[in-house]
């Protein structure tokens, strides 16, 4: 995945062609798309397809299950076109693996704290283990939340030089700026960039922000 904005979209956009429209106005502002369930649940797993005519496509499908229906699920997103895939780490090692593994030359990205106030009933008590594992059963990259910087931090001196991507800017309240400053890859934003009345501007204006704190 490019490393040129650090700023990546979170396409929740339901209308399939409202969000190839976004998807064309920014893509060579953004350095990759993440479409989640929202989208393919209303246009199709194709647009994993579509898009990646545009960019490169992270299928945050969340993947929560047993080692075989984690490939079966990752070994599709890559072969719709995908170049990596977020799953959840507290399935355990096995499931991980398994993952890493029908990814191929695709990443794998595993969440550690989520970005909501409800992540810290569970998820936010098991991060630091969560990122632990992901490390060993070789994980590329983690999600941790753009809504508590310091717990980037906790995360990146756990997983050295791997990716961390950051969710929860703008309509969850976090600034992109201050989660690269506290060790993010890059920068998640969703809603206050596809929801916005011109997402190009918005776009440009977080990769503004991000360039501010390199
Ligand atoms: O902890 C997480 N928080 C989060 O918001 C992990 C995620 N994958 N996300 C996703 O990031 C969320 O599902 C949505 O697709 C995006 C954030 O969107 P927005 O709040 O910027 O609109």
């Amino acid at each position: 995945m490019r490393m040129d904005s650090r700023l990546v979209l979170a396409l929740d956009e339901t209308d399939a062609e409202k969000a190839l429209g976004v998807a064309r106005s920014v893509s060579d502002i953004v350095d990759a798309i993440k479409i989640n369930w929202p989208l393919v649940v209303s246009a199709g797993p194709e647009m994993i397809t579509r898009l990646s005519e545009y960019s490169e496509v992270i299928c945050d499908f969340k993947v929560a299950d047993i080692p075989n229906t984690v490939r079966l699920i990752v070994e599709g997103s890559v072969a719709r076109g995908a170049s990596a895939v977020i799953v959840h780490a507290f399935t355990g090692d096995d499931s991980l693996r398994a993952a890493v593994e029908a990814a191929g030359d695709a990443e794998i990205y595993a969440v550690t704290e989520m970005s909501h106030p409800g992540a810290k009933l569970f998820t936010a008590q098991h991060a630091e283990e969560m990122a632990r594992l992901g490390v060993e059963c070789g994980a590329s990259g983690f999600i941790a939340p753009a809504t508590r910087p310091d717990r980037i931090r906790a995360i990146r001196a756990i997983v050295g030089d791997r990716k961390i991507l950051s969710p929860g800017v703008g309509a969850q309240g976090g600034s992109a700026a201050d989660a690269i400053r506290a060790g993010a890859t890059y920068a998640i934003v969703g809603r206050a960039i596809y929801g916005s009345d011109d997402p190009r501007k918005a776009a440009e204006a977080y990769a503004d922000d991000i360039r501010s704190a390199l």
